[in-house]
């Protein structure tokens, strides 16, 4: 199951073009089901070089990237929290994902309404981060309640989580994201279930004028210094830019972006942000059906590894034998690493490193 970003932002920022970049971009990176789900939820492949690499050596019928879900969700208006806008039904779409874009708008343009009539990146954040948080207010006064009866009726359990919403509460009175509340391992298993908005990380991105693609004006750094007091990144994205560069055939892009001196469209760096935000890495399986490369938690083991192909082959994993990019440069085979002694056979405690390409042994 593939993870799930949400693009939040006000209307008329960007949110959908950029959506639609992504997914038709998506759609012509590889021969995968990359495309559009539902109207407003899209699947994209992370670009990883890596795969090409594997491919020089190793030849196979099809590379598959690692995949994000990505979800277009409507524009949150002032008082969406209180159910302006379409209000409380957005909200909830956005407590379903496991991270989120804010799309900010930093393009100028008299001809594009700006629902707050001019454009101000700061105080549009302010504007989401504020609604955000009161939907969260919500959230944990309900919970905050229930925690509060419970531990006086002498509930151990109800007291501890009473004293974590507590402070939710305080940083939330504040308009201020749970996520940057220093919080310990059991506190945040506590909140885990509540689905709080402002505890997901964020990602900004910049909607940039077609004369600032490489994001160096004063808009853009204002979002930087937004992000760099949240210990927070932005991609400075040109959303109309994108958006032609998703419809042409790889050749004419290649040399649109040379032409602009970009090195990849914007949206290949916007997914690996992601990617790295979730706090995700990639392991490959390769072999003459297919390159793939699998999404994994940092610091997962070789069995929860081994689950995100199957849930057998954790259940019955053996070991894996493994060996890296490097091995296969220097030794051109499989049965060259091995006969170089360079194929190590894992166990069940091993943690992955991001790019071991891996053979797993189970039984079922
Ligand atoms: N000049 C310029 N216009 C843009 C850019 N990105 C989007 N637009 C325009 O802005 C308008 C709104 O874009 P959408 O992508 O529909 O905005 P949205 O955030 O999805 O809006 P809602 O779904 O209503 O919340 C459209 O007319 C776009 O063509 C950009 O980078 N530059
Ligand atoms: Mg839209």
């Amino acid at each position: 199951m593939a993870l799930e970003v949400g693009i939040v932002g006000l209307p008329n920022v960007g949110k959908s073009t950029i959506f639609n970049a992504l997914t038709a971009a998506g759609a012509l990176a590889a021969n995968y089901p990359f495309a559009t789900i539902e109207p407003n939820v899209g699947v994209v492949a992370v670009p990883d070089e890596r795969l090409k690499t594997i491919n020089q050596f190793i030849t196979t019928e099809k590379i598959l990237p690692a995949a994000l879900r990505v979800v277009d969700i409507a524009g949150i208006v002032r008082g969406a929290s209180t159910g302006e806008g379409l209000g409380n039904k957005f909200l909830s779409h956005i407590r379903e994902v496991d991270a989120i874009l804010h799309v900010v708008r930093c393009f100028g343009g008299g001809e594009v309404l700006h629902v707050e009539g001019s454009v101000d990146p700061i105080r549009d954040i302010e504007t989401i981060d504020t609604e955000l948080a009161l939907a969260d207010l919500e959230t944990v006064g309900t919970s905050l309640d229930k925690a509060e009866r419970l531990a006086r009726s002498g509930d151990k359990e109800s007291a501890a989580r009473a004293a974590v919403l507590q402070r939710c509460k305080v940083q939330l009175d504040q308009a201020k994201p749970v996520r940057s509340l220093e919080l310990n391992a059991e506190e945040r298993k506590i909140l885990k279930s509540l689905g709080l908005i402002t505890a997901k990380k964020v990602l900004y991105v910049a909607n940039v004028d077609e004369t600032d693609i490489h994001g160096t004006g004063p808009l853009v750094q204002k979002v930087k210094d937004r992000a760099k007091a949240e210990e927070g990144a932005v991609v400075p994205v040109c959303g109309k830019l994108e958006s032609e560069l998703s419809e042409l055939e790889e050749q004419d892009r290649a040399e649109m972006l040379q032409s602009m001196d970009l090195s990849e469209p914007a949206l290949a760096t916007l997914t690996r942000e992601a990617y790295r935000l979730l706090g995700l890495q990639s392991y490959f399986t390769a072999g003459p059906k297919e390159i793939r490369a699998w999404t994994v938690p940092i610091g997962a083991t070789a069995p929860q590894a081994a689950g995100v192909i199957h849930t057998d082959f954790e259940r019955g994993f053996i070991r894996a034998n493994i060996y890296t990019l490097d091995d296969l440069r220097q030794h051109k085979t499989e049965s060259a690493i091995k006969a170089a002694g360079k194929l190590r056979a894992e166990g069940r405690d091993y943690i992955m490193k991001d790019g071991d390409i891996t053979h797993f042994l189970f039984n079922v």
